[in-house]
C-alpha cells in the first residue's frame, strides 16, 4: 500500500485517517488526492474522537478523504424487494417483520422467481443498478425455497444488474452456491455495537452475526454491513459498531447506515427520531474509517429534507436505496430521487466502472 501523496488536510491534532490510493488524477477543482491507507486497528477512542470534531471539519474531512478515493460525487442506486415478508421468528426490537409484534406486517410467502424478476426489471428500468432482494428468515434453510433464491439471483445477474440478498445467516455451503450463482454481495448487519446488541436482540448473537459475516467473505461474495443509529445506543456504542466493522480482516464494501424508523408495534416505536446532523456524523466517520467502502444512507431518507441528504452525500455517502419502498416502510420515490441527484448534479454510479481503489 502506501501509493499516492502524503494528506496534508488534515491540520487537526485528532487522530487523522491515513489514506491509500493510486494516483488517479482527481477531477478538476477537487482537493489534491490525499495518501489514504486502509486501517485495521481502530480504537473507539480514535474513532470518537473524529466523530465528535466540529461537524463541518468532520464532513470537509471526510470530503475530502472520499474525493481521494472515489474519484467523482458519484451514487450507487440499490434497489429493494422484500421476498419473503412478515413472520420473522427473531425478535429484533426495530423490526416490523418479526411476527411477535403487533404491527400490522403480513406474513407472506416465498415470492414467485417470476415476480421477483419482473420488479428487477422495473427497477433496472428507473435507474437502479443494483437489486437487494429481503427475506424476513433468521436463517436460509437448504430446499426448495433456497434453490429459488438462487434462480432470483442467476435472472437479476441476467438482467446485467448487481446482486444482493439478505436472508439472515448462512452456512459456509450456501455462502458458496450464492457465489456459484452469481451473488455480488450479502447484507447481513451488525446493527449496533457489541456491547449495545443484547438490548435489541436476544434470539441471536454477535458472534453468529459475525461468523455469517465470515462466510460470505470466504466465498467472496461482497460484504454489505452496518447498522442502525437510534437504538438507544450511546456515542460510544455507535464507534464500537464502526470499529468491529473496520477492523475485520477486509472492510466490508458496503456499509449502511439506517436511521430507525421507528415502527408502531415494535419495542421501539416510541423510540425519538434521530437528527440529522447524527446521520452525518455517522456517515462522514465511517467514510473516514472506511475510506474506500461505499456508505450507504438508507433507511430514514424520507424524514431527511433534500439539504440534509446531500450534507450526507457531502459527508461521503455514495449509495442510497433507490424506490419507494424498502422492506415493508416507505422511502422517497423515484422521481423525487431524480430530481434531487439532477439539482445537485450527481450522477449514478456505474458498478464495473466506478470501484474504489483494490482494499
Ligand atoms: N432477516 C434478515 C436479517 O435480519 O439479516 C434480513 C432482513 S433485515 C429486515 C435487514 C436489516 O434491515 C436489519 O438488519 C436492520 O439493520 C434493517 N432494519 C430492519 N428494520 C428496520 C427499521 N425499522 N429501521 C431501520 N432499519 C431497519
Ligand atoms: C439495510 O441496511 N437497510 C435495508 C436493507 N439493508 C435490507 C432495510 C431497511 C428496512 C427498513 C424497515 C422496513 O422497510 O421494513
Ligand atoms: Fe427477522 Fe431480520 Fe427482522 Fe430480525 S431484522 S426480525 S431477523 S427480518
Amino acid at each position: 500500500m502506501g501509493v499516492g501523496l502524503r494528506s496534508h488536510v488534515s491540520p487537526m491534532a485528532t487522530p487523522e485517517p491515513s489514506v491509500t490510493r493510486p494516483p488517479t488524477p482527481a477531477p478538476h477543482g477537487s482537493p489534491a488526492p490525499a495518501a489514504v491507507s486502509l486501517r485495521h486497528d481502530w480504537t473507539v477512542a480514535e474513532v470518537k474522537a473524529l466523530h465528535e470534531l466540529p461537524l463541518l471539519d468532520l464532513v470537509y474531512r471526510a470530503q475530502t478523504v472520499h474525493r481521494a478515493v472515489w474519484k467523482d460525487n458519484k451514487v450507487q442506486l440499490c434497489s429493494l424487494l422484500s421476498i419473503k415478508t412478515g413472520g420473522c421468528p427473531e425478535d429484533c426490537a426495530y423490526c416490523p417483520q418479526a411476527a411477535r409484534y403487533d404491527t400490522g406486517v403480513k406474513a407472506e410467502k416465498l415470492m414467485q422467481v417470476g415476480s421477483v424478476l419482473e420488479s428487477a426489471k422495473q427497477a433496472r428500468a428507473a435507474g437502479a443498478t443494483r437489486f437487494c432482494m429481503g427475506a424476513a428468515w433468521r436463517e436460509v434453510k437448504d430446499g426448495p425455497q433456497f434453490d429459488a433464491v438462487l434462480d432470483m439471483v442467476r435472472g437479476v445477474k441476467a438482467l446485467g444488474m448487481e446482486a444482493c440478498c439478505t436472508l439472515g445467516m448462512l452456512s459456509e455451503s450456501q455462502a458458496r452456491r450464492l457465489k456459484e450463482a452469481g451473488l455480488d454481495a450479502y447484507n447481513h448487519n451488525l446493527d449496533t455495537g457489541e456491547s449495545h446488541y443484547g438490548d435489541i436482540i436476544s434470539t441471536r448473537t454477535y458472534q453468529d452475526r459475525l461468523r455469517t459475516l465470515g462466510h460470505v467473505r470466504d466465498a467472496g461474495i461482497e460484504v454489505c454491513s452496518g447498522g442502525i443509529i437510534g437504538l438507544g445506543e450511546s456515542i460510544e456504542q455507535r464507534c464500537e459498531m464502526l470499529v468491529t466493522l473496520a477492523n475485520q480482516p477486509k472492510h466490508p464494501e458496503s456499509v449502511p447506515v439506517n436511521a430507525l424508523v421507528a415502527v408502531e408495534g415494535t419495542p421501539l416505536e416510541g423510540q425519538r427520531r434521530v437528527d440529522f446532523t447524527e446521520l452525518v456524523r455517522m456517515i462522514a466517520t465511517a467514510r473516514l474509517v472506511m475510506p474506500a467502502s461505499m456508505v450507504r444512507l438508507s433507511a430514514g431518507r424520507l424524514q431527511l429534507s433534500e439539504e440534509a441528504q446531500l450534507l450526507c452525500m457531502m459527508a461521503g455517502a455514495n449509495s442510497i436505496f433507490f424506490g419507494e419502498k424498502l422492506l415493508t416502510t416507505a422511502n422517497p420515490g423515484f422521481t423525487d430521487d431524480m430530481a434531487l441527484l439532477e439539482k445537485a448534479g450527481v450522477t449514478p454510479l456505474e458498478p464495473a466502472v466506478d470501484k474504489p481503489v483494490a482494499q
